[in-house]
C-alpha cells in the first residue's frame, strides 16, 4: 500500500535533492486569521523560507491526497474556501477516506510532515492545555503528537488563552523538550514574557538540529518544541494583551463554545479586540519562525 502523499513540483525536486524543507500548517491559514491576510501571510511566509535557503511545504488534505507543498492556486482556493474541516490526529483519516477538505493543525501537520520525511515544521503557536481543563477536559491533541513524533515544531510559545504552567507540565510529562530560543523565559505568543521559565534554552539552530539527531540516535519517540520568541519591535506586552484575553475567554464561557471551536472563536475575539493589532504581531512571529525553521533545516541537513 503507497501512501496518499501528492509533492508539490518543488518539495518533489527538494526532496530528490537533499535541499532542506520547512513544514507549514494550514489550520492558522483556514482557522486562525481572516482573509485576505490568511493567504498573504501564508505566502510571504513561503517566501520568507525560501529566502533563508530552504523550500517551504504547505501541508493540507484534498481529493482524498495528503498534499505536501500546494500550488499558488491551490493556496488562494483553501485560504478562501468555506467549511473546511480543523483536522488533528484523530480526524485525518477519516477526511482522507471521504474525499473532504480538510486543514492540518499542528498534530496533523507533524504526522503528514513525518510520513513525508520533513524534520522540521514551522507554526504560530501551538494548541495547549486550555483554562479550566480540569472541568473540560480541553487538552489539544498537538501536545501528545509532540510526544509521539519526531518532528521539530518552532512556535511562538503557547498564547495565554491558554492555562501556560499546565501546558508545560503536561509536556514535561510526556516527555517533550521544551526549548525557548535565545532567553530563559517561555514566549506567550504575542508576549515575549509569560512570567515562566522555560525548561530548557538553546541559543542556536546548530544546538536545535544537533539535538533533534541526538533524540533520534537515542531512540527516543516524539520531537521537540522550539519556543522562539517574538520580535521586539512586534510584541504586545502582557500587561496590554491580559485584560482582551480575559473577556475573550468569558465571553466563549458565556456562550459555550466548546471543542474545537474554542480556539479559532478567541483569535477572532481578540483580533477584534486589538482592532487587528494581534492579527499584525501574529504576522511577524509567523514570519520570524519560518526564518528560525529554516536555519534548523539547514543545519540537519549540514550534519547529515
Ligand atoms: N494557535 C494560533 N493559531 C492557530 C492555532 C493555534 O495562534 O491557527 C491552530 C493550530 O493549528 C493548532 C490548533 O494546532 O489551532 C490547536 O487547536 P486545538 O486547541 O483545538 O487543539
Ligand atoms: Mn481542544
Amino acid at each position: 500500500m503507497t501512501l496518499p502523499l501528492t509533492f508539490s513540483p518543488d518539495v518533489a525536486k527538494a526532496r530528490a535533492e537533499g535541499a532542506p524543507i520547512v513544514a507549514l500548517e494550514s489550520t492558522i491559514i483556514t482557522h486562525g486569521m481572516p482573509f485576505p491576510q490568511n493567504v498573504e501571510t501564508a505566502r510571504r511566509v513561503e517566501a520568507e523560507v525560501r529566502s533563508q535557503g530552504a523550500v517551504p511545504a504547505t501541508i493540507a488534505i484534498m481529493d482524498h491526497r495528503i498534499h505536501i507543498g500546494l500550488t499558488e492556486a491551490q493556496l488562494d482556493s483553501l485560504g478562501q474556501a468555506q467549511g473546511v474541516a480543523k483536522l488533528s490526529r484523530a480526524d485525518l483519516a477519516v477526511c482522507l477516506a471521504s474525499g473532504g477538505i480538510g486543514a492540518t493543525t499542528v498534530a496533523a501537520t507533524m504526522i503528514c510532515a513525518q510520513l513525508a520525511g520533513i524534520s522540521v515544521f514551522a507554526t504560530g503557536g501551538i494548541g495547549g492545555v486550555h483554562r479550566g481543563a480540569e472541568r473540560t477536559f480541553d487538552i489539544s491533541a498537538d501536545l501528545r503528537e509532540l510526544a509521539e513524533t519526531p518532528v521539530t515544531v518552532v512556535a511562538a510559545g503557547a498564547k495565554a488563552i491558554l492555562d501556560l504552567p499546565k501546558t508545560l507540565e503536561y509536556l514535561e510529562t510526556m516527555g517533550v523538550p521544551v526549548i525557548a530560543f535565545g532567553q530563559c523565559e517561555f514566549p506567550a505568543f504575542w508576549s515575549r514574557s509569560s512570567g515562566l521559565d522555560a525548561p530548557l534554552r538553546l541559543d542556536s539552530a546548530a544546538e536545535i538540529a544537533a539535538a533533534h539527531r541526538m533524540r533520534a540516535r537515542l531512540g527516543l519517540p516524539g520531537g521537540q518544541l522550539v519556543a522562539n520568541p517574538i520580535p521586539e519591535q512586534a510584541e504586545i506586552p502582557r500587561e496590554e494583551i491580559m485584560p482582551h484575553i480575559e473577556a475573550a475567554l468569558a465571553e466563549a464561557e458565556a456562550r459555550g463554545i466548546a471543542a474545537k471551536a474554542v480556539t479559532p472563536f478567541l483569535l477572532q475575539r481578540i483580533f477584534e479586540m486589538t482592532a487587528g493589532r494581534s492579527l499584525a504581531a501574529n504576522i511577524e512571529l509567523v514570519l520570524n519562525n519560518a526564518r528560525l525553521g529554516a536555519a534548523i533545516a539547514r543545519e540537519l541537513v549540514e550534519q547529515g
